[in-house]
């Protein structure tokens, strides 16, 4: 299935979000972890949850690069197709990512979807951005919902994946992401609790395919 679609699962009931993942694994792009599944039931559900989609761990990793390295590592070694760190740690402990995640795709964020972004991180998010290419991202988490900055982002970078939170719940809409740039749409509560999720993914993946105006966006597979 060719889905832009990331679904991400921020529960601690583990079942909920196997289920959720056998039901919804073939119609979407990845299936997106943060703290609390991970808390729940430790860095095993990444597997778990790697029989019915690829699954991207959402640590946000922001430490020194010893300890980035560690974190990374397990994050690789559990099959992870993608995880997602910081990089207002310098550029040496988004290398140390980088290099222990092996085959992993490392999302560096360079700016984020809150109102709470522009205080310290908008305010650096080119410096952000230059470091991260430097440093060998594969990807950057940019704002779904914050077109003109998205557009910015874009502007800055043809070669890497702009994978993009705020669509949905945050008030974002995937075609206006599309429109600015993104390549891979993340949506959370509007999926998982939606009455019907897999009705959910379904009516995200219309919109994402019938948007025609970005022969930019990039075919991920
Ligand atoms: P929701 O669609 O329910 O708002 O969830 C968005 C998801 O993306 C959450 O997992 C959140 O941690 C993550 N996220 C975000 O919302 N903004 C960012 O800037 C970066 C994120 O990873």
């Amino acid at each position: 299935m060719n889905s832009k679609l990331v679904v991400a699962v921020d529960v601690f009931d583990c079942n909920f979000a196997l289920d959720l993942a056998r039901e919804i694994g073939k119609e979407v792009f990845a299936i997106k972890v943060n703290w609390p599944l991970l808390m729940a039931r430790g860095s095993s559900i990444v597997s778990e949850l790697g029989q019915y989609t690829r699954v991207i761990c959402d640590l946000k990793i922001a430490d020194i690069p010893n300890t980035n390295r560690l974190i990374a590592g397990r994050v690789a070694e559990e099959g992870a197709w993608g995880v997602i760190s910081h990089s207002f740690t310098g550029e040496d402990s988004l290398r140390a990512v980088v290099e222990a995640a092996g085959d992993t795709k490392v999302f560096s964020v360079v700016a984020m979807s809150h109102p709470g972004s522009s205080e310290f991180i908008y305010p650096s998010t080119d410096a952000l951005i230059g470091l991260s290419i430097k440093a060998g991202a594969y990807g950057l988490i940019a704002p779904g919902n914050d077109y003109s900055m998205l557009s910015r982002i874009r502007s800055r970078t043809r070669d890497q994946v702009l994978m993009t939170p705020g669509i949905g719940a945050q008030g974002g809409s995937p075609e206006e992401a599309l429109k600015h740039g993104a390549d891979l749409l993340i949506v959370g509560r509007a999926i998982y609790n939606a009455e019907k999720p897999i009705e959910a993914v379904r009516e995200f993946n219309a919109a994402i395919s019938s948007f025609k105006g970005q022969a930019e966006n990039k075919q991920l597979s």
